[in-house]
């Protein structure tokens, strides 16, 4: 630790002793980074290029110093100093870089290829004020820029900048890289474009700015609100900008490589998360063209370089843009797009293979599958239903490009960063090997039955409760009962997700205490959620669970059973204090809409047991768990998918017909709520469940309340219960980003890990 006590005293002139809280972890951040160099980069011939428009990369400090292996010496050495690591991780801003999985999923994968030594960089944009900060104000949700790039951060500048030509001007770019550190290997650089000149005066009201002002606003914010054409064009701007600065970073490191283009597959391989950066693949043919490679050849050379990974079969997700935007933002590729198309059609006239279809909507994911060579699901189930249903006509004409890679995520963040008593424990267990080997935890299971094992895992989870509670009394202002379960919806807010089927119970059981029915223990439902900002019924809900999280908390007959809490701004620093203290993990996506998920594998990996259906991930978790140690209700995806295809689901029916859910659904616009809340928005959502409810939350209803009903009864035998919490914590393994990536390289990239 001399080394870092030397930083203290050139920087501040201070024995660390006397350095304050801040300053600490500035010295900290200048001297991990340091650290990062001096281990190097994977090196390789050819390189993965993971691009995406999101990387949830949360804090780093803690995280970094894990993987450098020297988290216990620094701790040790500010403690013996009076400093606690601790209280000096919470001064670092999160950056955030994403909006939920998909952008989370990229860290994970990213934390992997590290620990694997794999060759490989993540390329994404450096949004200055990232996703939106949340702020509730009258049980309502508002929007505020969230700044988190200070003088000194992570970021570092590569001295690297290409332009980018749009139609009429030219944006020059410049190129920041973090470091992302293997776990006792090597780093690997995650590497954002930015321009030069963004401006975030440019920010009004909330999060309001000019969306044309495109020299200035371009790397302002993620995702910025696309419900006018405005933000849909400003979207196009900022993938076009991620791609063409990829495509020519790729282009130059592979030439430096010795590439002569025609063999760019033996240099780089890419995979493009989501569609948000297929246009990269126009713009390598582009860029290949116009360095005198031939048309044809270019779409072949491109056509074995990149990769494409679908994670949602939710239609109003699926990328479709007209003809008539690409023309305006994107005009040099519009031409290519037209040839690529040409090509397909003359080959499979189908219109439902076309990339440009009769109305003249450029369909991504339709490019991204023709023009690449892997397509994949993200968990066994979603990959099922790509191929039978959502893609079935891409399935028949290319079976051999379909493949399953169910996600995962690093131990390193959701095991060894979030919950060190966990850790420890499982260590004294059976060893450490589980830190690279997570299958190792399986051996966990040897200990079913073992009463001392039980006891101890009963009692980490109760202390990561009690230091839940005070963070939850710090974000939301609310006392909870440390003895009381803890039942968890932690998610983007989505209707598909259904967190008003949770509101729905919740209301059923309040209603129940009022009638005299006194449950045996009290229970506390915690939510974390952001809704997009331009997702009325989303808001809605957020307002519902806001309305009843102060009608219940504030009735003494009530509140001594059950509380509400919605923590503001959920984020990934939130999850990692409220994932170790969960009990019941609340996975209630209708079933076939939810792509995998991946805090289903988070709480189990933490010791919850999942209440959930059979959708995404979960279906993996009950067969590996087996279903004494999940909770599984609802219709199958097969029942969903035939109600859509006859449309024969009706949520009046349900409404009208059952007594118990009439009384819930309409208690939302009830006095009791009215009297909290705004009408406008209650009487919207009340509507939209009784008439719409596409997500067919009346449907399950009846079943998730007799399977929760269950859950919590269960809960009771506290030994039984913590042997379902030691068989999901034991059976976590399989769930390793470490176990996705190496699938990823064994069957796509092809990589030669270095040692
Ligand atoms: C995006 C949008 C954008 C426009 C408004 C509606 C909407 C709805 C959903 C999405 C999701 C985009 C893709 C995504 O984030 N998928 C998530 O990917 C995770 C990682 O694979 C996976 O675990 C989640 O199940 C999946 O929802």
């Amino acid at each position: 630790m001399e080394t870092l006590s030397k930083v203290f005293e050139d920087k501040y002139n201070k024995n660390v002793k006397d350095c304050t809280n801040e300053e600490i972890y500035h010295g900290l951040l200048s001297w991990t980074k340091e650290q990062l160099k001096g281990r190097g980069y994977q090196e390789g011939k050819k390189k993965i290029y993971y691009i995406s428009a999101e990387f949830l990369i949360g804090k780093l400090l803690s995280n970094n110093l894990i993987n450098l292996g020297v988290y216990d010496e620094v701790a040790k050495y500010l403690k013996e100093n009076g400093k606690e690591l601790s209280m000096i991780e919470e001064i670092e801003p999160e950056p955030s870089l994403g909006n939920g999985g998909l952008g989370r999923l990229a860290a994970c994968f990213l934390d992997s290829i590290a620990t694997l030594g794999l060759p490989g960089e993540g390329i994404g944009l450096n949004y200055h004020l990232g996703l939106f900060k949340q702020e509730f104000k009258d049980h309502l949700q508002f929007e505020t820029p969230n700044p988190w790039i200070q003088p000194e951060s992570w970021l570092t500048d590569a001295g690297v900048s290409y332009y980018v030509p749009f139609k009429g001007f030219m944006l020059k770019s410049t190129l920041y890289d973090i470091d992302v550190a293997g776990y006792e290997n090597k780093a690997i650089k995650l590497r954002l474009f930015d321009i030069d000149i963004a401006d975030e005066s440019i920010v009004g009201e909330g999060i309001s700015f000019d969306k044309k002002d495109l020299l200035h606003n371009l790397t302002l914010f993620l995702y910025p609100d696309d419900s006018d054409d405005a933000g849909r064009k400003l979207r196009i701007y900022q993938q076009y900008f991620m791609v063409s600065n990829a495509a020519q970073l790729i282009l130059d490191e592979a030439t430096a490589k010795g590439c002569n283009l025609h063999d760019l597959a033996d240099y780089a391989v890419i995979q493009i998360n989501d569609t948000h950066p297929s246009m990269v693949i126009p713009e390598l043919i582009r860029l290949l063209t116009e360095r005198g490679i031939e048309f044809e050849e270019a779409c072949e050379i491109v056509s074995h370089v990149c990769a494409y990974t679908n994670h949602t079969i939710l239609a109003e997700a699926l990328e479709k843009w007209p003809i008539s935007y690409l023309e305006e933002v994107v005009p040099d590729l519009m031409p290519i797009i037209r040839k690529l198309d040409e090509r397909i059609k003359a080959k499979y006239p189908q219109e439902n293979l076309a990339i440009i279809d009769k109305n003249d909507l450029v369909h991504m994911a339709h490019m991204d599958i023709h023009y690449g060579f892997s397509i994949n699901g993200v968990a066994s189930l979603h990959t099922d239903i790509l191929k039978e249903t959502e893609l079935h006509q891409f399935y028949e004409i290319y079976p051999e490009k379909f493949n399953n890679k169910t996600n995962g995520i690093t131990f390193r963040r959701w095991l060894l960063h979030c919950n060190h008593p966990l850790t420890e424990y499982i260590t004294s267990m059976i060893g450490d090997g589980f830190r690279k080997d997570s299958f190792e935890l399986d051996k966990m299971l040897g200990f079913k039955g073992n009463q001392d094992v039980l006891a101890n895992i009963l009692k980490i989870k109760q202390d990561a409760k009690k230091r839940c509670a005070e963070f939850i009394k710090a974000n939301t202002g609310e006392e909870i009962n440390t003895h009381s379960v803890y039942d968890i919806q932690i998610k983007r807010l989505h209707e598909y997700k259904r967190q008003q089927l949770n509101a729905l119970y919740i209301i059923d059981r309040y209603l129940k205490i009022k009638a005299g029915e006194k449950p045996q223990r009290p229970v506390t439902f915690i939510f974390g959620a952001k809704a997009a900002p331009a997702y009325v019924i989303a808001k809605d809900i957020i307002h519902l669970l806001l309305c009843l999280q102060e009608l219940i908390n504030n009735d003494p007959e009530v509140s001594p059973y059950m509380k509400v809490v919605m923590v503001e701004n959920y984020n990934v620093s939130a999850a990692e204090k409220l994932i170790p203290a969960c009990d019941i993990s609340e996975q209630i996506s209708l079933a076939s809409k939810e792509a995998s998920g991946t805090g289903n594998m988070k709480f189990m990996l933490n010791g919850a047991v999942t209440l959930g259906t059979m959708d995404g991930a979960n279906v993996e978790i009950s067969q590996l768990v087996g279903k004494d140690n999940i909770y599984i209700f609802g219709e199958s995806s097969e029942q969903v998918i035939e109600h859509y295809e006859k449309a024969d689901y009706c949520s009046r029916d349900f409404y009208e017909k059952d007594e118990r859910i009439r009384r819930a659904v309409d208690f939302i616009v009830g006095n009791e709520l009215l009297s909290i809340g705004s009408e406008e928005h209650l009487r919207r959502l009340h509507h939209e469940i009784v008439s719409k409810d596409w997500f067919m939350t009346l449907l399950d209803f009846e079943d998730y309340a007799k399977v929760k009903d269950q859950a919590l009864s269960d809960y009771e035998d506290r030994t039984a219960w913590a042997e379902k919490m030691l068989v999901n914590i034991g059976k976590a393994g399989y769930f390793s980003s470490d176990r996705t990536i190496e699938e990823y390289n064994r069957d796509i990239w092809h990589l030669t890990p270095e040692k």
